[in-house]
């Protein structure tokens, strides 16, 4: 089959951290991608707002270098485990992948899952061992680690002979020595012109073209990211869209892209084995095929991984709502839902007995979080529920998503770590010391028994301890696991929080408000150290006096409450609790607000029995 020499297509994967986006600034300063005097951010390629702030890639994004008179075509990928979907896409547009691995983290869950995917869809690998400048780094340990995760991964022995290349990415260079430091990324990009294939194509197959990904522009509107496998697409050209239904359409190609470093440029024709965007089909959606408009040959949808992860997502229901944001009815939250679910394939609405409330499902918590975190962040409010597992009925059995877990932690918390997994029914699959005081294990433990998990984990450590984890596979139900062992200070009334409140509160459990907080009715103010609710007054004021304090309130005594972020907030909710979220405010609250229901409710099921 013929090829073309002057393309390459590959993805950056690895586990989280270790150097993707970093790299692929590298790689485009170094092809010249920018002047030398240009003003051009860190990681450029992590473009989104919530990216910078958190300072990871959340979408998988393409940027295009040359070199020596070759395209390449980059896909920087998510390493976060809950983005795995927008690795599984970016591969089906690839010939080959970069894997990175941290020169003294070694291989984490996330490389294994990668590793995984790209050997399953035949990829070749170049492993760049990356960071080699960290005093901590252990390559010779690392290398030998990614050759086990291989056989580990029924590698065959054609995949096993990969090129190794050892690279500081943030100093942007690579070197084929793991002692000797390289000048420049040179050896990469020479071991990717020799590694990574050139796409190769039937010149007597007619068009075909795979939706992979989707993007929106202002102008044009809904953008499908294609690869063309086989055949030429011109703009005007009316092609077969081929949908995911079965259907076969017939359409005018509007507007063509392919990408020049970071900006999508106009194309009057893309060839074979580019990367391109097209406009102009505004239901397109991932999976699809572009086609001859005489012979449509649709291609197979691409696989992508179940969603094991579920939450309730509807309008805010709290007695302050309204107060904060723009976009509050059921309508606008089921859109929006809605419009997710198109450029996110990883991600799934569906109904619940409530007409304003959804379920949606994702890979994790905090994809889950990112979605409300952009949803407040657009205006919305809302009510959004505990996380839960999704559970699966295989060959008849209740089955639940086990989770492949890795932990590092100093030598000394190895006991209360081991009895925190045990009670979680983790099984211990494997552990290292690295005879640096350090511990490594991997556990796999019912997905179910870690939300909530990473709090207490690092509580139990001191803040040291450091945690990833992975979907492995659906098991049997594993029977009751123990939950938050703690319970809830509920707000008794409608009011304002007072310091003095607060200081008298404080004794009895840790705070999550400080003094001048608008409280209400079922509103969870903090965290009761015994595992019952307790109904509280956060609202009391002191007794007037003849002394008046006039404007400062006594804050003398009131230790600072503590601040849960969104994701902190979802880990610690239990099944009847809930978040109410707008644009400036997180609250924890009861589902049911109303202390009087409660109280009935518990002695009615107390009546019952377990
Ligand atoms: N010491 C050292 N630090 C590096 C190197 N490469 C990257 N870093 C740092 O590692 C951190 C993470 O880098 P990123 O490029 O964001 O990692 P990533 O793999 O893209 O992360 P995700 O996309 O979130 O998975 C940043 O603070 C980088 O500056 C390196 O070669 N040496
Ligand atoms: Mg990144």
């Amino acid at each position: 089959m013929p090829t073309r020499d002057d393309l390459r297509n590959v993805a950056i994967v690895a586990h989280v951290d270790h150097g993707k986006t970093t790299l692929v600034d590298a790689m485009l300063w170094q092809s010249g991608a920018f002047r030398a005097n240009q003003d051009v951010a860190e990681r450029v390629m992590d473009s989104m707002d919530l990216e910078r702030e958190k300072g990871i890639t959340i979408l998988a994004k393409n940027t295009a270098v040359r070199h020596s008179g070759v395209k390449i075509n980059i896909i920087d990928t998510p390493g976060h485990a809950d983005f795995g979907g927008e690795v599984e896409r970016g591969l089906t547009m690839v010939d080959g992948v970069l894997l990175l691995v941290d020169a003294s983290e070694g291989p984490l869950p996330q490389t294994r899952f990668v590793l995984r995917k790209a050997l399953e869809a035949h990829l070749p690998v170049i492993l760049v061992i990356n960071k080699v400048d960290r005093p901590d780094a252990r390559i010779k340990e690392v290398v030998d680690e990614v050759y086990e995760l291989f056989l580990d991964l029924d590698a065959d022995e054609h995949q096993i002979e990969f090129p190794i290349l050892y690279a500081n990415a943030r100093a942007g260079w690579a070197s084929l020595d793991p002692v000797e430091h390289g000048a420049d990324l040179e050896p990469l990009f020479e071991a990717l012109f020799r590694h990574i294939p050139p796409p190769s194509y039937d010149d007597d197959h007619p068009l075909q073209a795979l939706v992979t990904n989707l993007d929106a522009s202002p102008y044009v509107g809904r953008l499908a990211l294609c690869r063309v496998l086989h055949g030429t697409i011109r703009r005007g050209q009316t092609v077969a869209w081929c949908r995911v239904d079965g259907e076969i359409e017939q359409v005018k190609i509007t507007e063509l892209y392919v990408t020049e470093v970071l900006e999508r440029v106009e194309a009057d024709e893309v060839g074979p084995g580019e990367i391109m965007a097209i406009a102009g089909l505004p239901d397109v959606t991932i999976g699809e095929t572009l086609a001859d408009a005489g012979d449509p040959r649709p291609l197979p949808i691409p696989h992508i991984d179940e969603p094991s992860l579920s939450m309730t997502i509807g309008i805010n229901t709290s007695p302050v709502a309204g107060k904060d944001g723009s976009k509050l009815t059921a309508r606008l939250v089921k859109n929006r839902l809605d419009a997710e679910v198109v450029g996110n394939v990883s991600i799934r609405v569906g109904p619940t007995e409530r007409p304003d409330t959804w379920e949606v499902q994702g890979r994790g918590e905090l994809q889950l979080a990112i979605l409300v975190e952009t949803m407040r962040r657009e205006g919305f409010e809302l009510t959004v529920g505990k996380p839960q597992v999704v559970t699966r009925l295989v060959d008849g059995k209740l089955c639940e998503p086990v989770e492949r877990l890795s932990i590092d932690i100093p030598e000394d918390y190895l006991g209360v770590v081991t009895q925190l997994l045990a009670l979680r029914k983790g099984r211990l699959e494997h552990m290292v010391n690295h005879g640096t005081g350090w511990v490594r294990q991997e556990y796999l433990v019912p997905a179910r028994a870690l939300i909530g998990f990473h709090t207490e984990f690092l509580t139990e450590t001191r803040g040291t301890g450091i945690l990833h984890h992975v979907f492995e596979r659906y098991e049997p139900w594993h029977g009751d696991l123990r939950t938050r062992p703690t319970g809830s200070l509920v707000a008794d009334r409608r009011g304002q929080s007072s310091s003095y409140a607060l200081i008298n509160l404080q004794d009895r459990g840790t705070m999550f408000i400080g003094p001048g907080t608008e409280v209400y009715e079922g509103m969870i103010v903090g965290e009761n150290p015994r595992a019952e609710d307790m109904d509280v007054n956060p609202a009391k004021e002191k007794k007037a006096t003849n002394i008046r304090s006039s404007t400062a309130e006594q804050t003398e005594g009131l230790i600072p409450h503590r601040q849960l972020s969104l994701e902190q907030a979802l880990e610690f909710l239990r099944e009847d609790e809930c978040l109410e979220v707008t644009p400036n405010h997180i609250r924890l609250r009861k589902a049911n607000l109303s202390a009087l229901e409660r109280g009935r409710r518990k002695k009615n099921a107390a009546a019952v029995g377990p």
